[in-house]
């Protein structure tokens, strides 16, 4: 039994996702953020991606956050996007992000930022230059370069992979050690700095680990596990918080390649990532928010306009496929789309940026949506995602409404 899909008009009725981006959760929409103060109190802009990836921009954004600084945010476009905003190029002649101004200063580098920061806001827990931070920074940095050494290096025999792989997994055995010498679930005897200077790389080393080396470090780990989760706890760090299937493909332009291993398990990962089910991968564990379907309807109905002309395939036939596709959302009944669209659907599907677009949640329900009306019409996997770049994100093709 397919049911007809609903009109644009009727799934506007459903939908009643409502957040306030200036005061409420963080959100990566937001321009500008107050947290009840008044606009004449903002003294910072950040400077950060269009697409709310770049890692050391989440460092600077998850501290504001947790800080309740009020601050402006103003979007750039990274290189492998599209092109870099001349405005910024003024400002910042290397287009390097992140940057803030700070009552009129422009302040580059991620650590240079929190510091003149802390000087003026207080720090966060212990400050960036504290004796029991200190020994943390350097400890991610060796993580970050064991990850990448893993990672973005092609290897020439099974031996050197293994040996890249035991060299991270070493690096990783002294993270271990390190949150495991306070009683509480962080890096120090509570939240602070040294959680916000490891949070980007290690969320982005748990996903390109599973997808590129079927190795799940999140699982695998107790204490990251359990640092993880009390990460998730935290409302900051959920608005800033990113899927697996974002950072396996955003990844590789931004770090020169990527490469994967010949564990079978890697299959398996990266088939799960691209085509589902997406329940259950452990790029997130907290429970799921009784509004994920609203949230994940409510952004596309904002933006089906741009949506529907970017997507390669005919504006009506993408149109008709996404109205099914979120009735199918919505309601849970079948609703059968036109032929051929299933290219449309996926191309959709692999599109969606966590937390650029929505939420992780919501992004999970959308894939299924679109993923399992696609399967109605056909198996055609679609075009693939660029790995030299992603301009096919291009945010100019998005400026509208943004
Ligand atoms: N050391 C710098 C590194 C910043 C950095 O590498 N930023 C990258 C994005 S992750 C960038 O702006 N690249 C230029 C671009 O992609 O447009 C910092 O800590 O702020």
């Amino acid at each position: 039994m397919t049911i007809a899909p609903l009109s644009w008009q009727e799934l506007e009725a459903l939908s009643d996702f409502q957040v306030d981006p200036v005061n409420g959760p963080t959100n990566a929409q937001a321009r500008l953020r107050l947290f009840g103060h008044a606009e004449s109190d903002v003294r910072v802009i950040l400077y950060r991606d269009n697409h709310a990836w770049c890692p050391y921009c989440q460092k600077i954004w998850l501290w504001l956050e947790e800080k309740q600084i009020p601050y402006r945010i103003e979007k750039v476009t990274m290189f492998c996007y599209g092109e870099k905003e001349s405005w910024y190029t003024r400002k910042v002649p290397s287009g390097m992000l992140p940057a803030i101004e700070l009552d009129g200063r422009v302040i580059k580098e991620s650590d240079d930022i929190l510091i003149a920061l802390e000087q003026v806001f207080g720090v966060l827990g212990r400050g960036m230059e504290d004796p029991t931070v200190l020994p943390l920074r350097r400890l991610e940095r060796l993580l970050f370069r064991a990850w990448c050494s893993w990672l973005c290096q092609p290897t020439r025999s099974l031996k050197e992979e293994q040996r890249h792989c035991d060299q991270f997994i070493g690096v990783v055995a002294m993270v271990e050690d390190a949150l495991g010498s306070t009683p509480s679930s962080y890096f120090l005897e509570e939240f602070g700095t040294a959680d916000v200077i490891f949070t980007p790389y290690v969320e982005r080393m748990n996903a390109s680990l599973y997808y590129y080396k079927g190795y799940s470090l999140r699982e695998e780990n107790p204490r990251l596990a359990d640092w993880f989760a009390a990460m998730e706890s935290r409302s900051t760090y959920r608005g800033t918080q990113s899927d697996f299937h974002t950072h396996a493909h955003d990844l590789p332009p931004q770090m020169g390649g990527c490469w994967e291993n010949s564990d079978p398990q890697t299959k398996l990962n990266q088939a799960r990532v691209d085509r589902g089910p997406w329940d259950g991968l452990p790029d997130v564990t907290y429970p799921e928010p009784e509004t994920s379907r609203a949230e994940a309807l409510q952004r596309m109905l904002k933006h089906r306009t741009n949506i529907i002309r970017v997507n390669p395939a005919d504006d009506s036939l993408v149109g008709e496929a996404l109205r099914c596709a979120l009735t199918q959302m919505m309601t849970g009944e079948v609703c059968m789309p036109p032929k051929g669209s299933d290219v449309a659907l996926r191309y959709l599907r692999d599109r969606i940026s966590v937390p650029r677009d929505m939420s992780i949640y919501a992004a999970k329900r959308l894939r299924e949506a679109l993923e399992k009306t696609a399967a109605l019409v056909g198996d055609d996997q679609g075009t693939p995602i660029p790995v030299k770049h992603r301009r096919d994100q291009d945010p100019a093709n998005f400026a509208i409404n943004r």
